[in-house]
């Protein structure tokens, strides 16, 4: 008897502890002890993006941008929040990161300044923030890792010397040109450069601006500004549109009050200018002369924020402020290129071709930029 019981209770010893060792549950009375902490590889990094909102096709390519990369399978947990273009809401989303321990905070700024409270409390909670798009204007530039985006006054820039060289091929004179300024979101640092640019090329270059009007960067309120325009300054016959979703609205507002809209400004056309060329029918509207050029505003921060990330978790560090390559669009092949602060930009011309091929990778999402080597 004896030697059985031992034999029983050896082989019984053998089989739990054989249990233990693969982590089963047991029910050894202490519990459910933890299940195995996810290993190093499968544990994914958590980011919180705050997006401003939904309010334009920048907006919705650059969230369509940061979801393509930041998924579970590249090894992120992306937590996004829309805030409907509200501050408040940004500062709420940021707040809610803080409380769930996320790894990183990507914040996309309304509007530059009220900032410096919530990335301070990012900060003591050891998180690191990046910005991207627009900027924020905050006493200590520490509170956030880097920052990367546009160069909004240079657009307005390349926009208007590119105005410049249509006036000039078409013996336009300065006193002759009628400007009216649709802007984007009170500011917002699109807003603040590309109402800057177009006022110093103005006074630089003599040009009539017959009203600076508020247009949020939507189709909305870019139609109901032009309206008004159209009826209190019969003069105008550039509206300089802040974005392409006010640019739409503007057009058709032109269409519907029996104007003509076009590069044509010395035969009664109105010429209507914009920023961003994301979707192709933008683009379209450049090879129809609807629009006469666009700035492109490149929404593909998703990419280069991954290389942020990747680059912080290495230890390395990353350049504090990353500009996107940006392009300048026109149908008028008589104007290649325009000098800015002594550098060349070249104009890619619109054609048929381009737009497909930017409808192919719109459409396909494939709309991921090839970054330049220097960046990963
Ligand atoms: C520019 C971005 C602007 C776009 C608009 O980087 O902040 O906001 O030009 C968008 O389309 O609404
Ligand atoms: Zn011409």
């Amino acid at each position: 008897m004896k030697k059985k019981s031992l034999a029983l209770i050896l082989c019984c010893s053998l089989f739990f502890s054989f249990l233990g060792a693969c982590g089963a549950n047991i029910g050894s009375g202490m519990g459910d002890h933890a299940t195995e902490p996810a290993t190093e590889e499968e544990k994914l990094t958590v980011v919180g993006f705050s997006q401003v909102g939904a309010e334009s096709d920048w907006r919705s390519a650059n969230t369509e941008s940061m979801k393509s990369v930041f998924t579970a399978y590249n090894g992120y947990e992306l937590i996004f929040d829309d805030a409907q273009q509200k501050q408040t809401n940004q500062i709420m989303a940021i707040r809610n990161f803080i409380q769930q321990e996320v790894d990183y905070i990507v914040l996309a700024p309304v509007t530059e300044t009220g900032w410096d409270t919530v990335l301070q409390e990012a900060h003591d909670a050891g998180i690191p923030v990046i910005i991207v798009d627009r900027m924020v204007d905050v006493s200590d530039s520490r509170l956030f890792e880097c920052w990367v985006g546009s160069n909004f006054e240079l657009e307005a820039r390349k926009m208007c010397e590119w105005l410049r060289w249509f006036c000039v091929k078409h013996n336009i004179l300065a006193e002759d040109v009628y400007i009216a300024d649709i802007q984007g979101t009170i500011g917002a640092s699109a807003q603040i450069g590309r109402t800057e640019g177009l006022q110093k090329a103005a006074r630089e270059y003599g040009w009539n601006i017959v009203a600076t009007v508020e247009g949020e960067f939507t189709r909305a309120k870019g139609y109901e500004a032009t309206q008004q325009l159209l009826l209190k300054y019969p003069k105008m016959n550039v509206v300089y549109c802040e974005n392409d979703n006010e640019a739409f609205g503007a057009i058709e507002a032109i269409r519907d009050a029996g104007k003509q809209v076009g590069s044509d400004i010395k035969n009664g056309e109105i010429m209507v200018l914009s920023f961003d060329g994301v979707k192709p029918e933008a683009l379209q509207d450049v090879l129809d002369d609807s629009i006469s050029c666009i700035a492109e505003c490149n929404p593909l921060h998703g990419p280069r924020v991954e290389a942020i990330i990747r680059k912080l978790q290495n230890g390395e560090t990353p350049q504090k402020y990353e500009y996107v390559d940006e392009d300048v669009f026109s149908a008028y092949e008589e104007i290649e290129n325009v000098i800015v602060d002594s550098k060349e930009y070249p104009i890619t011309l619109v054609t048929p071709e381009l737009i497909e091929r930017r409808r192919a990778e719109y459409d396909t999402g494939s709309y991921v930029e090839e970054l330049p080597d220097n960046v990963y």
